[in-house]
C-alpha cells in the first residue's frame, strides 16, 4: 500500500469527488451526493483498506464510462509479433493490432490478402508465422508525432512493417535480405523521410555461410535507411539504401532532430567481436563481449549519405539494396565512432537534439555526449584514432559535457519537455528523474520489477508533453494472484507532474514481452468509422472481386468456382452454395454495412475458413475443396438479434 506523505488531505480529495460528480451530471449521469461523499469515501477506504495515497492514485487514472483516455500508448507486443493499444490514464487495452503473426479473431492471416501480407516479409522462403516486435515508432513532422503512421520492427526476421493509423491496420512488411536480425529500428527521422532499421546479431551480408573463424573478416552489420513515401503511406524499397558497419553488435539507435537533424547515433556493443564458442573451451559470449571498458556509438550523416547512395558508383547491390561499404562512407566523411561506456544499451537524443544520452547496463552512468562539441572535433578533423576498420574516432572526453551516476542498471531515457530526464534502472528496479540542466539526480522511484523501457507522453518528440511516464517492467512478482509459473508483464503508470513522481496503476500485460512503446495525445488520431464499399484495406483500393448488393452469384471460370458474396445483418448472400470435390474455391466476401462497428466474421469450419470483415471491407480466400461433406458456415460476429441465424452451408459434392 502507498504511504506518500504528501499525498493531499481527504478534504481536498472530497472536493476533487464533487468535482467529478458535477461534471459526470453535465454528461447526463447522476452527480454524487455531495453531504455524504466523505463519510461514504471513508467508509470505502476502511473497509478495502486504503490509504489516502491509493484514494488519490484512484481519482488520477479512473475513467468514467464513456470518457475518453487522453493519452494513448502503442505497446510492442514482443514476441508475440503485434501491437498493443491502450489509454492513458485509464490503462485500459483497446486494441490489438495484428502484424507479424496470424491473429485468428481478426481473420488475419487466414484471408487470400493478409495470408500474403504476413508471406511478403519473407526472402529466404521460410513461411515465417511470428515476430518479435521491439521498437514501435510514430511518424513525425517537424519532430512531432503527426498520427498518421506507425512502424515496427521484427528483432528475429530483420522485418519491418508499416501500420496505418486511418484504420488501425497493417499495410506493408518488409524484409531486404541484407540482415539477419535487427534492433536499431524503427527510429523515423524528424518528417519521417526514412525508417532506419540497424542490425543486431552481424553476419555475412545478404545472407551465405562463413565459419565463425571469419567472423572479422566476413561478418558485418549494417543500417537499412527504408525510404517513407508518405503520399501512398508506404516503403519504397526501389529508394531505400544501407550502409555496411563493422561487425560490432549494433544496439539502439536514435535519429537526430533539430540540432541534430540529418544525423543518426547508433550503439553498440561486443567491439572485442568475441563469437562464443563455450562448448570448445572459449569464453562464452556474454564474457567474451564485456571485455573492453569501451565501446563505441557510430554518429552517421544520414542525409548526405542518402545523396551518395544516388550515385550507384558509390553503392555496391546486395539483396536489392544499394550499399555503402565503410570504406565508401569513411571517404565521405558518413561515418564516425566516440567511446561510450561498457556494454551501452539506450541511445537517446534530447528534445532540442543538442545532446545524446547514453546508459551501459554494466556501468552505472549516463553519459551526456554533446554535439556541439562532437560537431568541431568532426570539422577539425581531430581524431584520437581509427577503429580496425578505419572509421575516425572522437575523444571520450573531448565529446561529453558529463557523466551522471544514476544507479545500477541504467537503460533507457525519456525527456518531459522541462528540463528533466527519467532513465530506467534495471538492477535496482528503479525509475530515476534527473536534470539534464545540471546532471544531478532528483529522486528515485522504486518499480516492480526489472524495468526495461520506459515512455513518457510525447517523449522522443521535440516537444515531450510530461505528465505521466509507464515503467514497463519485466518481472511482476507479488504484484498480482499468481496464474502459474509464468506471471504477466507490468505497466506501472508513473505521474510526473507534480514535485514527486507517483506511481498510479499497475497493469498487467499478459502477451510477449513488450520492450518498447510510444505514447501520443489521443486527439492527434482521427481513425476512420467504415471503409469505402468494397475496400481492400491492404491495398487501399476497391478490391476488383468487390460485390455490390443484388450482384452476387456464383460462376463456374476456368480456374475454378468463383463465388460473389456479400454480409449485412443477418445473412450471407448466397447462403448454401455446392460445389464439386477437387475444385478450387474463390471467395468474394463484401461486408456491405455503412454503419460504425457493424462488423461481420465469416468461417467455414473444417477448411480453415476464416476473415473479419469491418463495414465496407472485402476479402478474398481461395481454396481447395478436397473433402466432401456439409460445412456449416457462419458468422463469428455477435452482430444482431439474428446473429445465431447469419450461417449457411457450404457443401462438396463426389
Ligand atoms: S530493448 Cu528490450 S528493454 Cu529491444 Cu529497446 Cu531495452
Ligand atoms: Cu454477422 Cu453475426
Amino acid at each position: 500500500m502507498n504511504q506518500d506523505p504528501k499525498s493531499p488531505s481527504l478534504t481536498a480529495l472530497c472536493g476533487g469527488l464533487i468535482l467529478l460528480g458535477l461534471a459526470a451530471a453535465s454528461c447526463g449521469r447522476p452527480a454524487a451526493s455531495t453531504s455524504s461523499t466523505s463519510s461514504n469515501v471513508q467508509a470505502l477506504m476502511s473497509a478495502r483498506d486504503l490509504t489516502e495515497a491509493d484514494v488519490n492514485a484512484a481519482l488520477k487514472t479512473y475513467t468514467p464510462t464513456g470518457a475518453i483516455d487522453d493519452y494513448t500508448i502503442f505497446a510492442s507486443g514482443g514476441h508475440g509479433g503485434n501491437v498493443i493499444v491502450i489509454g492513458v490514464p485509464s490503462m485500459r487495452i483497446l486494441k490489438y493490432i495484428a502484424v507479424f503473426g496470424p491473429e485468428p479473431w481478426q481473420g488475419y492471416g487466414y484471408g487470400d490478402q493478409t495470408s500474403a501480407l504476413i508471406k511478403s516479409g519473407n526472402n529466404e522462403g521460410e513461411d515465417l508465422s511470428w515476430g518479435d516486435v521491439h521498437h514501435p515508432a510514430l511518424s513525425e513532422t517537424g519532430g512531432d508525432y503527426d498520427g498518421e503512421y506507425l512502424f515496427v520492427n521484427d528483432k528475429a526476421n530483420a522485418r519491418i512493417a508499416v501500420i496505418d493509423l486511418k484504420d488501425f491496420a497493417t499495410k506493408q512488411i518488409v524484409q531486404s535480405g541484407l540482415i539477419e536480425s535487427d534492433h536499431g529500428g524503427c527510429f523515423v527521422t524528424p518528417d519521417t523521410d526514412y525508417i532506419f532499421e540497424g542490425s543486431q546479431y552481424p553476419a555475412p551480408l545478404g545472407g551465405g555461410y562463413a565459419p565463425l573463424s571469419d567472423y572479422k573478416e566476413k561478418y558485418r552489420g549494417a543500417v537499412i535507411f527504408w525510404k517513407f513515401d508518405r503520399s501512398i503511406g508506404r516503403i519504397d524499397e526501389s529508394r531505400s539504401f544501407a550502409i555496411e558497419l563493422p561487425p560490432y553488435m549494433q544496439d539502439l539507435s536514435d535519429a537526430g532532430k533539430l540540432a541534430t537533424d540529418g544525423w543518426m547515433f547508433l550503439n553498440s556493443f561486443n567491439t572485442e567481436m568475441a563469437v562464443g564458442g563455450n562448448l570448445d573451451g572459449e569464453p562464452p559470449l556474454e564474457s567474451g563481449a564485456s571485455q573492453n571498458d569501451m565501446d563505441y556509438m557510430s554518429i552517421i550523416n544520414w542525409r548526405k549519405a542518402a545523396l551518395v547512395a544516388a550515385d550507384s558508383a558509390n553503392t555496391t547491390m546486395i539483396s536489392g539494396l544499394p550499399v555503402i561499404s565503410i570504406a565508401t562512407a569513411i571517404a565521405n566523411d558518413l561515418i564516425f565512432e566516440v567511446p561510450e561506456p561498457k556494454s551501452p544499451h539506450g541511445c537517446d537524443v534530447t528534445p532540442d537534439g543538442k545532446e545524446i544520452v547514453v546508459s551501459g547496463k554494466l556501468d552505472m552512468h549516463a553519459t551526456i555526449f554533446n554535439w556541439e562539441k562532437m560537431k568541431s572535433l568532426i570539422d577539425a578533423k581531430d581524431f584520437v584514432g581509427n577503429d580496425t576498420y578505419g572509421i575516425p574516432i572522437l575523444g571520450f572526453e573531448k565529446s561529453i559535457r558529463g557523466q551522471v551516476n544514476l544507479g545500477l542498471g541504467p537503460l533507457h531515457t525519456q525527456f518531459d519537455g522541462l528540463g528533466n530526464a527519467y532513465t530506467s534502472l534495471f538492477i535496482e528496479s528503479a525509475v530515476v528523474k534527473w536534470s539534464l540542466k545540471d546532471l544531478k539526480v532528483i529522486e528515485k522511484l522504486p518499480v516492480h520489477y526489472n524495468i526495461g523501457h520506459l515512455m513518457a507522453a510525447e517523449g522522443d518528440t521535440v516537444s515531450p508533453d510530461g505528465k505521466y511516464v509507464v515503467a514497463m517492467n519485466k518481472w511482476a512478482l507479488d504484484r498480482f494472484q499468481p496464474v502459474g509459473p509464468l506471471l504477466p508483464q507490468n505497466f506501472q503508470l508513473v505521474d510526473i507532474a507534480g514535485d514527486n513522481m507517483q506511481l498510479l496503476y499497475d497493469m498487467p500485460l499478459p502477451l510477449g514481452e513488450p520492450h518498447y512503446a510510444q505514447m501520443i495525445k489521443s486527439d492527434k488520431l482521427h481513425p476512420e468509422n467504415s471503409y469505402p464499399m468494397g475496400t481492400d484495406p491492404l491495398m487501399d483500393r476497391i478490391d476488383p472481386f468487390a460485390v455490390e448488393s443484388g450482384k452476387e452469384r456464383i460462376e463456374r471460370k476456368g480456374d475454378g468456382v468463383h463465388v460473389y458474396m456479400t454480409a449485412v445483418r443477418s445473412h450471407f448472400k448466397p447462403d448454401a452454395i455446392t460445389v464439386k470435390k477437387g475444385d478450387t474455391v474463390h471467395l468474394h466476401l463484401t461486408n456491405i454495412e455503412t454503419a460504425h462497428d457493424a462488423t461481420h466474421g465469416f468461417c467455414i469450419g473444417s477448411y480453415n475458413v476464416n476473415v473479419s470483415l469491418e463495414p465496407g471491407e472485402h476479402s478474398n480466400m481461395t481454396f481447395v475443396a478436397d473433402r466432401v461433406g456439409v460445412f456449416p458456415m457462419y458468422c463469428t460476429e455477435f452482430c444482431s438479434a439474428l446473429h445465431l441465424e447469419m450461417a449457411g452451408y457450404f457443401l462438396v459434392e463426389e
